[in-house]
Protein backbone atom coordinates (compact mmCIF):
# COMPACT_ATOMS: atom_id res chain seq x y z
CA UNK A 1 0.00 0.00 0.00
CA UNK A 2 1.43 3.08 -1.56
CA UNK A 3 2.84 5.53 2.52
CA UNK A 4 1.43 8.52 0.93
CA UNK A 5 -2.20 7.70 0.61
CA UNK A 6 -4.26 10.11 3.16
CA UNK A 7 -6.10 7.77 5.83
CA UNK A 8 -9.33 7.70 3.73
CA UNK A 9 -7.59 6.88 0.37
CA UNK A 10 -5.77 3.93 2.83
CA UNK A 11 -9.58 2.95 3.73
CA UNK A 12 -10.26 2.40 0.25
CA UNK A 13 -7.10 0.92 -0.86
CA UNK A 14 -7.68 -2.12 1.61
CA UNK A 15 -11.16 -2.55 1.04
CA UNK A 16 -10.39 -2.75 -2.75
CA UNK A 17 -7.31 -4.52 -2.27
CA UNK A 18 -9.23 -7.15 -0.24
CA UNK A 19 -12.67 -7.42 -2.06
CA UNK A 20 -10.21 -8.22 -5.44
CA UNK A 21 -9.11 -11.13 -4.01
CA UNK A 22 -13.10 -12.70 -4.21
CA UNK A 23 -11.83 -12.74 -8.41
CA UNK A 24 -10.80 -15.84 -9.42
CA UNK A 25 -9.50 -16.97 -13.42
CA UNK A 26 -12.23 -17.39 -15.92
CA UNK A 27 -14.88 -15.09 -14.05
CA UNK A 28 -17.03 -12.53 -15.51
CA UNK A 29 -16.84 -9.72 -13.62
CA UNK A 30 -18.84 -6.19 -12.96
CA UNK A 31 -16.49 -3.33 -12.13
CA UNK A 32 -18.04 -0.43 -10.27
CA UNK A 33 -17.45 3.22 -10.63
CA UNK A 34 -16.02 5.94 -8.15
CA UNK A 35 -12.52 6.14 -6.09
CA UNK A 36 -12.92 3.29 -4.36
CA UNK A 37 -13.53 0.59 -7.35
CA UNK A 38 -10.92 2.59 -9.08
CA UNK A 39 -8.38 0.97 -6.69
CA UNK A 40 -10.25 -2.22 -6.92
CA UNK A 41 -9.69 -1.85 -10.98
CA UNK A 42 -6.29 -1.26 -10.96
CA UNK A 43 -5.69 -4.05 -8.49
CA UNK A 44 -7.05 -6.14 -11.25
CA UNK A 45 -4.71 -5.08 -13.61
CA UNK A 46 -2.03 -5.92 -11.31
CA UNK A 47 -3.22 -9.50 -11.06
CA UNK A 48 -3.19 -9.70 -14.86
CA UNK A 49 0.63 -8.39 -15.12
CA UNK A 50 1.74 -10.17 -11.85
CA UNK A 51 -0.08 -13.81 -12.17
CA UNK A 52 -1.87 -14.00 -15.52
CA UNK A 53 -5.54 -13.64 -13.75
CA UNK A 54 -7.78 -14.15 -16.89
CA UNK A 55 -11.25 -12.54 -16.33
CA UNK A 56 -13.90 -10.34 -18.08
CA UNK A 57 -14.67 -7.08 -16.82
CA UNK A 58 -17.77 -5.62 -17.30
CA UNK A 59 -17.74 -1.73 -16.90
CA UNK A 60 -20.29 0.43 -15.09
CA UNK A 61 -19.57 3.34 -16.59
CA UNK A 62 -17.12 5.13 -19.77
CA UNK A 63 -14.73 6.22 -17.07
CA UNK A 64 -14.42 3.09 -15.38
CA UNK A 65 -14.26 1.19 -18.87
CA UNK A 66 -11.63 3.66 -19.89
CA UNK A 67 -9.41 2.77 -16.62
CA UNK A 68 -10.20 -1.02 -17.32
CA UNK A 69 -8.30 -0.75 -20.64
CA UNK A 70 -5.84 1.01 -19.54
CA UNK A 71 -4.90 -1.42 -16.93
CA UNK A 72 -4.73 -4.35 -19.34
CA UNK A 73 -8.09 -5.55 -18.64
CA UNK A 74 -10.46 -7.44 -21.00
CA UNK A 75 -13.46 -5.70 -21.10
CA UNK A 76 -17.07 -6.28 -22.57
CA UNK A 77 -20.53 -5.30 -22.97
CA UNK A 78 -23.10 -6.58 -20.23
CA UNK A 79 -24.82 -8.59 -23.29
CA UNK A 80 -21.49 -9.74 -24.48
CA UNK A 81 -20.76 -11.13 -21.14
CA UNK A 82 -25.13 -12.17 -20.62
CA UNK A 83 -24.72 -12.83 -16.58
CA UNK A 84 -21.92 -12.20 -14.26
CA UNK A 85 -20.32 -14.15 -11.62
CA UNK A 86 -19.41 -11.35 -9.08
CA UNK A 87 -19.76 -7.11 -9.33
CA UNK A 88 -17.19 -5.49 -6.94
CA UNK A 89 -18.39 -1.45 -6.73
CA UNK A 90 -18.38 1.42 -4.43
CA UNK A 91 -21.64 2.98 -2.76
CA UNK A 92 -22.17 6.48 -1.05
CA UNK A 93 -24.02 4.94 2.36
CA UNK A 94 -24.49 1.32 3.47
CA UNK A 95 -26.99 0.29 6.60
CA UNK A 96 -27.05 -2.88 8.91
CA UNK A 97 -29.23 -4.61 6.51
CA UNK A 98 -26.43 -3.67 3.71
CA UNK A 99 -28.93 -1.52 1.71
CA UNK A 100 -27.15 1.05 0.01
CA UNK A 101 -27.49 4.46 -1.33
CA UNK A 102 -25.38 4.60 -4.63
CA UNK A 103 -25.05 7.18 -7.60
CA UNK A 104 -23.34 10.08 -6.12
CA UNK A 105 -21.02 9.40 -9.33
CA UNK A 106 -23.68 9.43 -11.28
CA UNK A 107 -24.06 6.02 -12.65
CA UNK A 108 -26.46 4.40 -10.91
CA UNK A 109 -28.86 3.16 -13.73
CA UNK A 110 -25.52 1.16 -15.06
CA UNK A 111 -24.24 0.11 -12.04
CA UNK A 112 -27.51 -1.38 -10.76
CA UNK A 113 -28.10 -3.02 -14.05
CA UNK A 114 -24.59 -4.94 -13.56
CA UNK A 115 -25.24 -5.43 -10.38
CA UNK A 116 -28.31 -7.30 -10.37
CA UNK A 117 -26.84 -9.15 -13.15
CA UNK A 118 -24.19 -11.12 -11.05
CA UNK A 119 -24.65 -13.82 -8.80
CA UNK A 120 -22.71 -12.23 -6.48
CA UNK A 121 -22.24 -8.23 -5.44
CA UNK A 122 -19.67 -7.02 -2.75
CA UNK A 123 -19.42 -3.72 -2.06
CA UNK A 124 -16.01 -1.60 -1.11
CA UNK A 125 -16.22 1.47 0.93
CA UNK A 126 -14.32 3.05 3.48
CA UNK A 127 -15.91 2.94 7.12
CA UNK A 128 -17.56 6.67 7.18
CA UNK A 129 -20.52 4.64 4.49
CA UNK A 130 -21.69 2.85 7.19
CA UNK A 131 -25.13 4.34 8.52
CA UNK A 132 -28.02 3.81 11.30
CA UNK A 133 -30.20 4.92 8.84
CA UNK A 134 -29.79 5.75 4.88
CA UNK A 135 -30.63 9.31 3.91
CA UNK A 136 -28.03 11.68 5.21
CA UNK A 137 -26.29 11.63 1.79
CA UNK A 138 -28.64 12.90 -1.43
CA UNK A 139 -30.12 10.10 -2.84
CA UNK A 140 -29.97 10.43 -6.95
CA UNK A 141 -33.10 9.74 -9.05
CA UNK A 142 -31.86 8.92 -12.66
CA UNK A 143 -34.53 10.94 -15.02
CA UNK A 144 -35.45 11.57 -18.55
CA UNK A 145 -34.78 15.03 -19.85
CA UNK A 146 -38.36 15.47 -21.44
CA UNK A 147 -40.64 17.25 -19.28
CA UNK A 148 -37.70 17.14 -16.75
CA UNK A 149 -39.48 19.78 -14.56
CA UNK A 150 -42.72 17.74 -14.28
CA UNK A 151 -40.88 15.29 -13.14
CA UNK A 152 -39.25 16.65 -10.37
CA UNK A 153 -42.52 18.20 -9.25
CA UNK A 154 -44.05 14.94 -9.42
CA UNK A 155 -40.62 13.51 -7.06
CA UNK A 156 -41.54 16.11 -4.58
CA UNK A 157 -45.14 15.59 -4.78
CA UNK A 158 -44.80 11.82 -3.54
CA UNK A 159 -42.28 12.43 -0.72
CA UNK A 160 -45.09 14.28 0.86
CA UNK A 161 -46.25 10.75 1.75
CA UNK A 162 -43.46 9.10 2.55
CA UNK A 163 -41.30 8.41 5.66
CA UNK A 164 -38.91 11.05 5.11
CA UNK A 165 -37.26 14.18 7.04
CA UNK A 166 -35.76 16.13 4.12
CA UNK A 167 -37.92 16.47 0.91
CA UNK A 168 -35.75 19.06 -0.65
CA UNK A 169 -34.74 18.04 -4.75
CA UNK A 170 -31.59 19.30 -6.47
CA UNK A 171 -31.06 19.05 -10.56
CA UNK A 172 -27.19 18.00 -10.57
CA UNK A 173 -25.70 20.62 -12.02
CA UNK A 174 -22.31 20.39 -14.35
CA UNK A 175 -21.12 23.83 -13.77
CA UNK A 176 -24.42 25.46 -15.28
CA UNK A 177 -25.70 22.86 -17.77
CA UNK A 178 -27.48 20.17 -16.10
CA UNK A 179 -25.48 16.91 -15.42
CA UNK A 180 -26.14 14.15 -18.24
CA UNK A 181 -25.58 10.67 -17.16
CA UNK A 182 -23.99 7.85 -20.03
CA UNK A 183 -27.59 7.02 -21.00
CA UNK A 184 -28.32 10.79 -21.63
CA UNK A 185 -30.80 11.71 -18.65
CA UNK A 186 -30.86 13.82 -15.90
CA UNK A 187 -30.24 13.15 -11.94
CA UNK A 188 -32.26 14.55 -9.01
CA UNK A 189 -30.52 14.66 -5.98
CA UNK A 190 -32.92 14.61 -3.08
CA UNK A 191 -32.17 15.93 0.79
CA UNK A 192 -34.13 13.18 2.81
CA UNK A 193 -31.89 13.53 5.87
CA UNK A 194 -33.15 9.97 6.83
CA UNK A 195 -35.27 7.36 4.88
CA UNK A 196 -37.48 5.26 7.32
CA UNK A 197 -38.68 2.89 4.81
CA UNK A 198 -36.29 2.48 2.21
CA UNK A 199 -38.23 -0.56 0.22
CA UNK A 200 -41.00 1.49 -0.33
CA UNK A 201 -40.13 4.44 -1.48
CA UNK A 202 -37.46 3.15 -4.03
CA UNK A 203 -41.14 1.31 -5.30
CA UNK A 204 -43.11 4.74 -5.13
CA UNK A 205 -39.92 7.07 -6.72
CA UNK A 206 -39.92 4.25 -10.08
CA UNK A 207 -43.39 4.31 -10.80
CA UNK A 208 -43.39 7.94 -11.23
CA UNK A 209 -43.49 8.83 -15.32
CA UNK A 210 -40.24 9.90 -16.19
CA UNK A 211 -38.23 8.50 -13.00
CA UNK A 212 -35.43 5.53 -14.98
CA UNK A 213 -33.94 4.66 -12.00
CA UNK A 214 -33.35 5.80 -8.45
CA UNK A 215 -29.66 5.21 -5.98
CA UNK A 216 -31.26 2.87 -3.54
CA UNK A 217 -30.15 -0.47 -3.79
CA UNK A 218 -32.17 -2.93 -1.89
CA UNK A 219 -31.25 -6.40 -1.05
CA UNK A 220 -29.03 -6.69 -4.29
CA UNK A 221 -25.46 -6.21 -1.74
CA UNK A 222 -24.09 -9.72 -0.56
CA UNK A 223 -21.37 -8.17 1.82
CA UNK A 224 -19.49 -5.10 1.86
CA UNK A 225 -15.77 -4.93 2.59
CA UNK A 226 -15.42 -1.98 4.83
CA UNK A 227 -11.61 -0.39 4.50
CA UNK A 228 -10.48 1.83 7.87
CA UNK A 229 -7.93 4.21 8.50
CA UNK A 230 -4.96 1.94 9.54
CA UNK A 231 -5.33 -0.01 6.49
CA UNK A 232 -7.38 -2.47 8.84
CA UNK A 233 -10.19 -4.21 6.72
CA UNK A 234 -13.69 -5.22 8.50
CA UNK A 235 -16.59 -7.74 6.21
CA UNK A 236 -20.07 -7.42 7.01
C1 LIG B 1 -20.13 4.48 -7.18
O1 LIG B 1 -19.23 4.70 -6.17
C2 LIG B 1 -21.35 5.29 -6.91
O2 LIG B 1 -22.52 4.58 -6.90
C3 LIG B 1 -21.05 5.89 -5.61
O3 LIG B 1 -21.63 7.13 -5.62
C4 LIG B 1 -19.58 5.95 -5.63
C5 LIG B 1 -18.83 6.11 -4.38
O4 LIG B 1 -17.64 6.69 -4.77
P1 LIG B 1 -16.33 6.63 -3.89
O5 LIG B 1 -15.90 5.22 -3.87
O6 LIG B 1 -15.41 7.53 -4.65
O7 LIG B 1 -16.70 7.15 -2.54
O8 LIG B 1 -20.40 3.16 -7.20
Amino acid sequence: MPETLSPIERAKHAAAWRASAYVESGMRVGLGTGSTAAWMVRRLGERVAEEGLQIVGVPTSSRTADLARQVGLTVASLDEAKWLDLTIDGADEFDGALNLVKGGGGALLQEKIVATASDRMIVIADAAKEVSALGSFPLPVEIVPFGWQTTKALVVETLVNMDVLGREATLRMNDDVPYVTDEGNYIVDLNLLRIGNARQLSLVLNQIPGVVENGLFIDVCDMVVIGHGDGAVTLR
